[in-house]
């Protein structure tokens, strides 16, 4: 822990003041890099330091490519020591070059054989493999220790070279085959006009020589010349060059391209590529921090050759290159691209390929130039964790920068169980931007894996069928339920150890099918839009999902899944400008039972600025349901702060209560008639809110008071209650309202001493009564309004189109309602 501390103070320090762009992997040590051009990307073919080493213990090559430079995308270990039956140490440094289509990757690496190094020669049909011993045997194999780091080059005239070798510097054509010589293996004299010194021993005797050739040659043709680029001076070692008319020399040693400075490694290894109109110098430094000498890191450099085609003196820096492109963000990007990052490794499996690994708190992972040309509206991520999780963030600009998006994910079921997390993007964001993904949770544990990410304008949306949103009440980061385009829900658990899970989705019921990963799945029908109750039966039991808000519903805390209207849903959800109310909590002592219960009351915005009074609606739920219910899956505040904002409903307070019917009704054994019960089911809560509750309210809130100022509605049973309460006491409110009122089995001629029997009477003292219902349930609302209008009961009935006994239709109705609450006129 101390260790990774220190670390990242390091990278921290080294990075602080400037765009670092080197060294260019810190994911991994890498050495000896080998620039390849292909198409429009950049490859870099490295050798791998491990961790901790004191030589160059070395077991894998590597791969990494990038199409503007700064972005480099790691294409993972594509060869071992495996890859070569004859080889068993030293994977040192290789080369990759294309002939015909094909990739052929020379490697030197020691040999079983004859207990020396030997060159090889691997071949792919593609850049990033898979590649292939092209022999199943050395291409070159003598015993002898200098056969290494082997580098090739094509002329013009289609003979292929290649070099190699330390102390010795040695060549031989290629045949077309890439993987035969063609003729004699040659040693290039070392002469002081050739490479500053006759050789490198009687270099170090004295320093009477400038310069000589030590390892790691890179050949290329410029100019009509064959240019030798090569580690030089012995340890610690810089870079120089020769040049020549001939592939085969005379050479002419030309001076040092990188002078030795504090690279903090003692070899250095070249190679040079043109890209797209720039030129890049490739090398090593031990500069990544706990780097050194035998563990090494990959840097580029630009640079701009000579008028008379001769190399510049080239500086190492931190800096490095600048971008020659940008990143399109609205396509799916691998976790392992990237610009710079801290405390992350890469890692790679054959289902997968390469993904982030090692991700810990604080750590981050920086893209640069990404380019937001559009509006981004969902951002993909694709993440596993076999622990607790975490959060990503995504900055732009810096790791502190405007937070745009977070997601939260817990334990997936493993590190290599993805989940597709997509979450909505509410920021604005534009222009090109660096992005960073900063990570954060527990410390010192490892969070999560991360696998790729992309974001989308939406279009896939309306486009693609097959296109999933996140239900809104989905716990951040969570992506099952989704809705597609018919508004059918799809599952999605990871629970290998279980043998059956159902989804119940209001009473309907979906078993879920599990694929050989233990992931179980399940579609359902299209579902009508609106708030859904639902849980899941895991093996027999009834659970609530743990990727939902749950909210009280159903006689317990319950899972929930909001099918969204269009624009005209608009009235129930906040809008930009509207000034929010607030919902308190608010306990209160009961003095008819002796007991401590909770109200919500929701005060209108302008509530603690003015010293108004406000009329009151008391407002019930349903059976089963709670006082939360109506501003979770009712939504009721939003409802008020919209109609208040544009003046169609007076501002008022709203209490709502658990109206003791938070247990649905059973009867209970040798407790008497069960129609009885049923009458009294919920029916202390009538002294409750009569001779406690208003008194509360009237005490604790600036209201109006007088029945003028009261007004009552519920839903179901709380329509039941909403009767009960204000019919035989309509000297304490002057409106009522019924949605989907549960007011079965009365009768309107008698009922409540015969209250509507006289309907001027009641017309005149009942200021508004409104009934309301779905077109799709039957409660025998619009029955029951029939009776009462043909009695000459004033009263309004009001039919939501296309909705069940659900909370769309009681928003709704409660939408309906309110304008006609506290009117003076
Ligand atoms: O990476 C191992 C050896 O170190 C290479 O083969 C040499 O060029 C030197 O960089």
């Amino acid at each position: 822990m101390r260790i990774r501390n220190m670390l990242l103070a390091g990278l921290t320090a080294a990075t602080a003041t400037v765009q670092a762009q080197n060294p260019v992997v810190q994911t991994w040590f890498t050495s000896d890099p080998a620039p390849m051009v292909d198409g429009d990307r950049m490859y870099m073919y490295t050798g791998h330091d491990e961790d901790n080493a004191d030589f160059f213990w070395m077991y894998e090559w590597r791969c990494y490519s990038t199409a503007d430079m700064v972005n480099w995308t790691d294409h993972g270990g594509l060869m071992s020591l495996d890859t070569f039956s004859w080889a068993d140490d030293r994977a040192w440094a290789a080369q990759t070059i294309k002939r015909n289509g094909k990739y052929y990757w020379y490697i030197c690496a020691h040999s079983k054989i004859t207990n020396g190094m030997a060159i090889g020669v691997a071949v792919a049909d593609s850049p990033t493999g898979p590649f292939k011993d092209a022999l199943g045997k050395p291409l070159f194999d003598n015993g002898s220790w200098d056969n290494i780091d082997p580098t090739v080059m094509i002329d013009d005239d289609g003979q292929a070279y290649i070099y190699w070798g330390n102390p010795q510097l040695y060549f031989a054509k290629l045949n077309n085959d890439m993987v035969s010589f063609n003729g004699e293996v040659k040693k290039i004299p070392m002469t002081e006009e050739g490479f500053g010194a006759p050789s490198m021993k009687e270099r170090e005797k004295g320093k009477k020589y400038k310069d000589c050739y030590t390892e790691g040659p890179w050949i290329t043709k410029r100019n009509g010349k064959y240019w030798l680029l090569y580690a030089a001076g012995g340890v610690p070692e810089h870079i120089a060059y020769s040049v020549s008319d001939k592939p085969e020399g005379p050479w002419k040693y030309m001076g040092p391209i990188m002078p030795l400075e504090d690279t903090k490694s003692f070899t250095n290894h070249c190679g040079v590529a043109d890209f797209k109109g720039h030129s890049y110098f490739f090398y090593h430094t031990g500069k990544l921090p706990r780097g050194g000498g035998f563990g090494r890191s990959c840097a580029v450099e630009e640079f701009k050759y000579n008028a008379d085609g001769t190399f510049p003196i080239i500086h190492h820096t931190d800096k490095g290159v600048d971008p020659i492109g940008k990143l399109c963000p609205f396509q799916r990007v691998e976790a392992e691209t990237m610009a710079f990052s801290r405390g992350v490794k890469s890692e790679q499996n054959a289902a997968d390929g390469v993904y982030i690994t090692e991700i810990h708190n604080d750590d981050y992972i920086k893209v640069r130039e990404v380019d937001f040309n559009k509006q981004p509206r969902f951002f993909s991520a694709s993440l596993a964790s076999g622990m607790r999780g975490g959060v990503m963030e995504l900055h732009l600009d810096s790791i502190k920068g405007e937070k745009i998006a977070e997601i939260k994910i817990g334990n997936t079921g493993g590190w290599e169980n993805w989940t597709s997390v997509k979450i909505e993007i509410e920021k604005t964001v534009s222009g090109t931007r660096d992005l960073y993904f900063v990570f954060k949770g527990e410390k010192g544990v490892k969070l999560m894996n991360f696998n790729w990410w992309q974001f989308t304008d939406g279009s896939e949306m309306k486009s693609n069928k097959a296109g999933l949103i996140p239900s809104e009440t989905n716990l951040p980061g969570c992506s099952s339920p989704s809705l597609d385009m018919e508004n059918r829900a799809h599952f999605s658990i990871f629970a290998p150890k279980t043998s059956r899970i159902v989804v119940d989705v209001c009473g309907k019921k979906y078993p879920m099918e599990k694929d050989a990963n233990g992931l179980w799945t399940c579609t359902t029908d299209p579902l009508v839009v609106g708030n859904h109750y639902y849980f899941l039966e895991v093996d027999g039991y009834r659970v609530s999902d743990p990727n939902t808000y749950t909210i009280f519903g159903c006689s317990r805390m319950a899972s929930q899944i909001e099918v969204a209207e269009g624009e005209e849903g608009d009235y129930y959800r906040p809008q930009q400008g509207v000034a929010k109310g607030q919902v308190r909590s608010v306990e209160y002592f009961s003095e008819t039972q002796k007991k401590w219960r909770r109200a919500m009351v929701y005060t209108p915005a302008d509530y603690d600025k003015s010293k108004k009074k406000y009329p009151v609606l008391y407002l019930q739920h349903g059976m089963a349901e709670d006082e939360t219910g109506w501003s979770t899956q009712g939504r009721m505040n939003h409802i008020m702060d919209n109609l208040i904002a544009s003046g169609e409903c007076e501002p008022m307070i709203v209490v709502m209560e658990s109206g003791d019917i938070e247990v649905g009704f059973a009867p209970r054994m040798g407790a008497g008639n069960p129609e009885e019960q049923r009458m009294q089911y919920g029916a202390s809560f009538y002294t409750v809110l009569l001779e406690d509750l208003i008194p509360m309210v009237e005490r604790t809130f600036r209201c109006k008071t007088g029945r003028e100022n009261r007004a009552m509605a519920g839903l179901s049973w709380g329509g039941f209650q909403t009767f009960n309460v204000v019919l035989p006491h309509l000297d304490k409110f002057a409106y009522l309202g019924t949605f989907s009122g549960a007011l079965f089995g009365i009768d309107v001629k008698t009922c409540f001493d015969g209250v509507f029997a006289d309907a001027d009477k009641f017309n005149s003292q009942v200021k508004y009564f409104f009934m309301g219902c779905g077109s799709e349930e039957n409660f025998g609302t619009e029955q029951m309004t029939t009776q009462l209008k043909q009695m000459g009961i004033n009263v309004d009935f009001y039919v939501s189109p296309g909705t069940h006994h659900e909370w769309l239709t009681w928003r709704r109705c409660l939408k309906q309602y309110l304008p006609h609450l506290f009117r003076k006129n």
